[in-house]
């Protein structure tokens, strides 16, 4: 890392000068912990805060960097009052009242993104959307080293993105939430896409309208724009005088499906391959697919290396990953499938009828929007967590609802249901904290249930 050039973005855009600037980190999760690792670096002065009594990294922290303040246990007004611009780590929201009395005494907000946009001056894809953030993202990763070209890929996937200034690649593929992107400022990506924009996180956000506007952020600079010409929200967010790529699955766009013996993915007059030849199910991973091959194509990535990673991507799993074949019966895990638009590509994408399993914590989402895919595709729906009653409420009736009290009773229900020729389908529409550790322990448990099935 260059630190003066650092420095120097630091004081441009942020007015963040070291010889005054005290910076308060807010949060010690992996967002926390990886800012004060990177400042550690720097001249500049910070502390932390957690509003948890033992966040997850305190300990590791106060070894780590014993000289750094931490104060746990609540977000102290005095511990703002100190400071000139806050980091705020995505699980915090910006409505705290600590962070709303800092910003209105003129304390300046950033991200982790922001640091990292100033400390590299190597390009930078960028992905959200609500759905297939993850997916694309790995996909990039994949295709960049096929190309030859030294890639790191994380941000909202997992690794941090300051962690990944440690791999001192020549390409950063970040995936991006809308919690990250609505205190970004400073990201110039050289290429970036909305993949869709479907109800998600409206505990957070104003209404649909404030959680597109925060993904619109992502647009920030003056790089190329990729938009899904399928969806009308992200269709707005086209600007003009950017250079700008669309991708569809059901008309004629820059990156297309075009439909016939044989379905191919065309760019423009040009047959880029079969369908055939991806190893995923469902069109929404279509449109994945030719999302990823536009960002490529924008940064100048080869296509037949784009081609080649695409060819051999298998998938992630709890992503419609096929679990066993018992009985005649498919068993899915969808388990990342944590909003309904997830839950709605994932039953259109099924060409069986379906037991869906479903619920966990709905995050304030309208749930009669699954109905019309529900009543297209399942036969019985069985319902567990947080969310179950006021799902089966916005069901109302047009398919028969069992109730499940852990996902072991859930897979029972559900066995007795389904009949050879159907697919069992875990996609819950919700987030799964209410009752697992996360998406995956949750998907972990519907395939170890699924497997104990299958032994007795
Ligand atoms: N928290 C507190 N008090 C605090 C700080 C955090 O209660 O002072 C809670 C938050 O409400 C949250 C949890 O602690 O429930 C974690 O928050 P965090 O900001 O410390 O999270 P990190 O560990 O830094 O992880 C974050 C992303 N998590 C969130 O946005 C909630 C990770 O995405 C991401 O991989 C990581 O940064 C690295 O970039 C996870 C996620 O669930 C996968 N993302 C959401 C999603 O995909 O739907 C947005
Ligand atoms: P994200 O990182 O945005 O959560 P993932 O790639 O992890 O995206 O997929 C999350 C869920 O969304 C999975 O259930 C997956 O099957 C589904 N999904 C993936 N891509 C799309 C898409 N383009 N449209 C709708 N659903 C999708």
């Amino acid at each position: 890392m260059n630190t003066e050039a650092l420095l120097s973005a630091l004081e441009t855009k942020f007015k963040l000068n070291p010889a005054n600037a005290r910076l308060l980190i807010v949060g010690l999760g992996a967002t926390g912990y990886s800012a004060a690792q990177f400042l550690q670096h720097t001249p500049i002065k910070f502390a932390v805060i957690d509003s948890r009594k033992q966040p997850p990294l305190i300990d590791t922290l106060r070894e780590q960097m014993p000289d750094v303040p931490v104060f746990s246990g609540g977000f102290d007004q005095s511990a703002f009052e100190v400071a000139t611009h806050l980091l705020v780590s995505p699980g915090v929201s910006l409505n705290e009242k600590a962070i709303h009395k800092a910003v209105q005494a003129g304390v300046t907000v950033m991200s982790d993104i922001d640091l990292f946009a100033c400390a590299t001056d190597k390009p930078i894809i960028a992905i959200t959307g609500s759905n297939g953030k993850s997916t694309v993202t790995t996909m990039l990763g994949d295709m960049g080293q096929a190309a030859g070209i030294k890639t790191a890929i994380g941000g909202n996937l997992g690794t941090p993105a300051l962690d990944l200034l440690q791999e001192n690649a020549d390409l950063y593929v970040l995936e991006l939430s809308s919690f990250q992107l609505e205190r970004t400022t400073a990201l110039n990506a050289k290429a970036a896409t909305v993949l869709n924009v479907s109800p998600d996180h409206l505990d957070r956000h104003e209404g649909m309208a404030g959680y597109a506007k925060e993904k619109q952020r992502i647009f920030r600079g003056d790089g190329a724009i990729i938009l899904n010409a399928d969806d009308p929200l992200v269709m707005a967010m086209r600007s003009e005088g950017r250079k700008c790529l669309t991708f569809s699955t059901q008309r004629r766009a820059d990156f297309y499906l075009r439909r016939g013996a044989s379905d191919t993915l065309m760019h423009d007059e040009q047959v880029l391959m079969a369908t055939d030849e991806l190893h995923l199910e469902g069109t929404h991973n279509i449109a994945n697919a030719l999302a990823a091959l536009a960002l490529g194509h924008a940064v100048g990535m080869d296509m037949n290396a784009m081609r080649g990673a695409l060819k051999k991507f298998k998938g992630l799993a709890h992503r419609m990953q096929k679990v066993a074949e018992v009985r005649g019966v498919r068993w899915v895990n969808d388990s990342k499938a944590t909003n309904i638009g997830a839950c709605i590509a994932a039953l259109q994408g099924c060409d069986r009828r379906v037991v869906l399993i479903a619920g966990g914590d709905g995050k304030g989402a309208d749930m009669r929007e699954l109905v019309p895919a529900v009543k297209d595709k399942t036969k019985a729906v069985v319902l567990m967590g947080k969310d179950a009653d006021l799902i089966n409420q916005a069901l109302a009736g047009c398919v028969p609802v069992y109730f499940a009290a852990n996902m072991k009773e859930a897979v029972k229900i559900a066995a007795s249901h389904a009949e050879a020729g159907d697919s069992v389908l875990l996609s819950p529409a919700c987030a799964s904290l209410d009752q697992y550790k996360s998406y995956a322990d949750r998907g972990n448990k519907f395939t170890e249930a699924v497997m104990e099935l299958a032994t007795c």
